[in-house]
C-alpha cells in the first residue's frame, strides 16, 4: 500500500505547468474548494448515481460515472451521447454546482479562454486499478471550448498523448486539488489514466474523482 506524502497540501505550491500550447495543469487550484467539490459530488450522486457503463464494444468501464449540468455523457451497447435525461433514473441530470461552475471559469480565463459557458459535467470515479484507455474528447459539438478538469483524492498518471493514438504520451502525475485546461490546438489530443495505484487519500479515502467541464455544442 501506498503512503501518500504527509507535507501539508494547504501550502503546496500553486504553479502553471504548461503541457502543450494551450494545455496547463494548475497544481492545487481547486484546494480551497475541495472541500465544496466533495459535498457537491456527494448531492449529485444521491440524485445520479455513480454506474459502470457500457462501451459500444461490449465493455464495462472500471471507472464509475455520473455527470451534472443541462447534458450528461453516457455510453451504451448502442454507442456514446449526450441527454438532458439520466436514462438511469429518467430525470434531469443534477444541476451544475455553483462552486465548480465559479472554478472552472476562472481556471479557464486564467490560462487564455474568457467567458467558457459549460453545460455538461462528467464526474468519473476511480478505485485502485481502475482506468482509462487511450481516447479523444470528440462527442461535444464546440470544439472551440475547452475542457476543464479537476481532480480529487489519490493521485493518479494521466497519460497526454499526440493527435494519433500511436503518437508517444508523456506521463505527467495529477493530484488531489489539480487542474486541468486543454483546448485550441490541444483540444483532440489522444489522452488516458494509468490503472490507479492503490492509495489512501486522508479526506477522500481510497478513490480518485475527476470533473470534467465541457461546451456540449
Ligand atoms: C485531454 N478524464 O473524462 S481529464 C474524460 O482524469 C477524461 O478522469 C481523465 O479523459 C480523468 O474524458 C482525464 C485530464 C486531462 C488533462 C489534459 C488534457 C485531459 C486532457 C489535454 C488534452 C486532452
Ligand atoms: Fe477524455
Amino acid at each position: 500500500m501506498m503512503t501518500l506524502p504527509l507535507f501539508d497540501e494547504s501550502t503546496a505550491a500553486r504553479t502553471v505547468v504548461p503541457l502543450g500550447e494551450q494545455a496547463f495543469v494548475l497544481r492545487g487550484f481547486a484546494l480551497d474548494d475541495a472541500r465544496a467539490l466533495l459535498d457537491a459530488i456527494t448531492r449529485v450522486e444521491q440524485r445520479s448515481p455513480f454506474r459502470h457503463m457500457q462501451t459500444p464494444g461490449g465493455f464495462t468501464m472500471s471507472v464509475a460515472l455520473t455527470n451534472c449540468g443541462r447534458f450528461g455523457w453516457t455510453t451504451d451497447r448502442h454507442g456514446y451521447q449526450y441527454t438532458e435525461l439520466d436514462p438511469l433514473t429518467g430525470a434531469a441530470w443534477p444541476a451544475m454546482p455553483e462552486v465548480l461552475w465559479r472554478l472552472a471559469r476562472s481556471a479557464a480565463a486564467e490560462t487564455g479562454f474568457p467567458d467558457f459557458t459549460p453545460d455538461a459535467c462528467l464526474v468519473n470515479r476511480y478505485a485502485p486499478g481502475s482506468r482509462l484507455t487511450l481516447h479523444q474528447d470528440k462527442n461535444e459539438r464546440a470544439f472551440d471550448a475547452p475542457i476543464i478538469s479537476v481532480s480529487l483524492g489519490i493521485p493518479a498518471t494521466f497519460l497526454f498523448g499526440g493527435h494519433k493514438r500511436t503518437d508517444p504520451a508523456a506521463r505527467i502525475p495529477l493530484r488531489h486539488g489539480d487542474v486541468a485546461v486543454w483546448g485550441g490546438v490541444d483540444r483532440l489530443r489522444f489522452h488516458g489514466v494509468q490503472p490507479l495505484d492503490e492509495a489512501v487519500h486522508p479526506v477522500v479515502g481510497a478513490h480518485r474523482f475527476n470533473l470534467t467541464l465541457r461546451r456540449t455544442g
